[in-house]
């Protein structure tokens, strides 16, 4: 299990710690007390890293390879929650068995999933080579789908209120840090790397051709029908009603807020941003992506 009983006045005096700056990068603040050990982490040849930004589609991805990696058998990929099949590399909290731990004891071939920017991944996954999957999403819908995160998940700072939250968002003051800085320096990494880079709105377009994307890339071939397999349980409903997949059964979460699988749609962002807002967001979307070939659609 990733986490042993924690009581609810225990889980009360962890609520909202501030954020905490590891090799130029905001992170959680209990995150950082585990540093150490990623750092050193020692990746495995066969290691699969699934790299996002937070709430850009890492869960779905993590149970679509998953899947593949069990040949599309939903009952196997029952065989726990996804955040105990894909540890979080960096996550460590009072109550929770740290990433790297929970990775040390488990057998290969491991899918690990991690947040931290290109520049910060511990160098071992360098050095062995591992094969990755990044997935980017549009930078309005991720700052609405992490506002909302921020708010359910009480392992992060408080909000503010959206507009508030919005500036920090801008600023990079938000966990793992600049959306912009993210998402740019983990393209750049594909030119060197074994990298599959995935948009999340390419996902929610044809999640077939997406998920046969994922297959070439892990090098496994499956019939027709369990890629329509694979799509129907990975659908945004069937993980939504997925207690293996909807984080229902993780603490430091409250879903009475705001639910971890909240709407799984492209432009969300037009019920948030006000017109002020969207016109401050695009200049600063101007100014963070005028270096890059990389394009979103909003
Ligand atoms: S986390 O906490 O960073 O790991 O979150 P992450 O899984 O990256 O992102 C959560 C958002 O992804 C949406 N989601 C999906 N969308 C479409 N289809 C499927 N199957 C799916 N699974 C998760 C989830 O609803 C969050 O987005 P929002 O916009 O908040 O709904």
């Amino acid at each position: 299990m990733a986490h042993s009983n924690i009581t609810p006045e225990e889980l009360e005096s962890l609520k909202r710690p501030p954020l905490v700056w590891v090799d130029g990068m905001p992170t959680i603040g209990p995150f950082a007390a585990n540093w150490d050990n990623v750092v050193k982490f020692q990746a495995r040849e066969e290691d699969l890293l699934i790299a996002t930004y937070p709430k850009s589609g890492t869960t779905w991805v993590s149970k679509i390879v998953d899947l593949i990696m069990n040949g599309g058998d939903m009952e196997k990929s029952q065989r726990g929650a996804i955040f105990e099949l894909v540890p979080f590399l960096e996550s460590a909290a009072p109550g929770i068995t740290s990433g790297t731990e929970q990775l040390e004891k488990m057998d290969s071939p491991r899918v690990i999933k991690t947040h931290l920017q290109a520049d910060v991944l511990p160098k071992s996954f360098w050095e062995k080579n591992c094969k990755m999957i990044y997935v980017a999403r549009n930078a309005k819908d991720v700052a609405v789908s992490y506002y909302h995160f921020y708010r359910m998940a009480y392992g992060h700072p408080e909000s503010g209120t959206w507009d508030e939250y919005l500036n920090t968002y801008m600023e990079g003051n938000v966990a793992f840090g600049s959306w912009a800085k993210h998402v740019k320096g983990w393209w750049e990494t594909r030119k060197k790397h074994k990298l599959l880079y995935l948009l999340y709105e390419d996902m929610l377009e044809d999640p077939r051709r997406e998920i046969r994307k994922v297959m070439k890339f892990m090098d496994k071939e499956l019939p027709e029908e369990i890629v329509e397999k694979i799509h129907t349980n990975t659908s945004f409903q069937a993980m939504k009603d997925n207690p293996m997949a909807n984080y229902s059964t993780f603490p430091y979460m409250d879903h009475s807020v705001s639910p971890f699988m909240r709407k799984g749609i492209r432009g969300d962002w037009k019920n948030q941003f006000t017109v002020a807002q969207n016109e401050r967001f695009d200049e600063y979307y101007r100014r963070e992506m005028s270096d890059t070939d990389l394009t979103f659609r909003m």
